[in-house]
């Protein structure tokens, strides 16, 4: 019987008849290593953490061939956490926070344009990032669902403004497969502060990528190799008490300013499976 699906039979027979029977031969891996292995898979999938496993391994390489590619803005990684469905909101925009929400007040603010430079007004932002306690909401149950997760939209002149509050650096957690690995294998497991984003409109390629704090912990040693240098923007204080009370505030807030340049959309194709 002949597969309707040359891509999906090209990438199956490749990763495994020249990539993992080669490795299985080369490494000499014995029964023992090769039950252990599977035993190790079951644990992860029972665990949960596929995705978290696979996007701390491999998605890096899948976003830089797919970037190496295209022009615009850079892209960055996923990640295991997003979660669709998060509310639209309503200008001015603020990202859903509990009434005691701990963390720095960041307002994260920038303008999208195309390659030409024009301004791009609809552009939704669909943002998400941790708590102040590196807690994202609707993966652990602690924190209240689609807290801090939104979307938003650009204006007429191609700009958005959201308030939130600064993310703390993210670590990957220890109990689980994944964390063990890393450990196992010595690396850390630490991510760097930073804020998910995607970007959608009709016209564009969707964009998904994350912005990083200068100076920020992990930033030269992202523990799944994330960072690329544009993405890492300046974290301004304003701490003068004239400043923040203007905005409304009684205490001192960060501002993020990011601006993002979308390539046209182009086709993509699903295997069927
Ligand atoms: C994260 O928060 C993340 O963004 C990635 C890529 C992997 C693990 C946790
Ligand atoms: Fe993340």
């Amino acid at each position: 019987m002949a597969a309707d699906n040359e891509r999906l039979v090209e990438l199956f027979k490749d990763l495994v008849d020249n990539y993992l029977k080669e490795f299985i031969r080369k490494n000499k891996v014995t029964p023992t290593e090769y039950r252990q292995a599977v035993k190790f898979l079951e644990k992860t999938g029972n665990s949960g953490e596929i995705p978290l496993m696979m996007d701390v391994f491999l998605e890096t390489t899948v976003d830089e061939v797919a970037y190496s590619k295209w022009g615009g803005s850079s892209t960055a990684i996923e990640g295991p956490f997003y979660i669709e469905g998060a509310s639209l909101l309503e200008p001015p925009y603020e990202l859903p926070r509990r009434d005691d929400e701990p963390g720095d007040v960041m307002f994260f603010c920038g303008q999208i344009c195309d390659q030409e430079g024009n301004p791009l007004k609809g552009v939704e932002l669909d943002m998400w990032q941790c708590d102040a306690n590196g807690v994202y909401s609707n993966i652990f149950p602690s924190v209240p669902e689609f807290n801090l997760r939104g979307r938003f939209y650009t204006d007429e002149e191609g700009r958005f403004e959201v308030r939130s509050i600064v993310p703390v650096a993210y670590e990957i957690p220890k109990e689980g497969p994944t964390g063990q690995l890393l450990r196992a294998i010595g690396s850390h497991t630490w991510r760097p502060a930073h804020i998910h984003l995607t970007l959608r409109h009709e016209n564009f390629q969707p964009l998904t990528t994350q912005i990083y704090f200068e100076g920020g912990e992990w930033v030269d040693d992202d523990c799944v190799g994330g960072v690329k240098d544009d993405l890492v923007a300046r974290l301004e204080k304003h701490d003068d008490p004239s400043d923040y009370r203007q905005r409304g505030l009684d205490e001192p807030y960060y501002i993020v300013n990011y601006d993002f340049v979308v390539v046209p959309a182009r086709e993509e194709v699903e295997v069927p499976l």
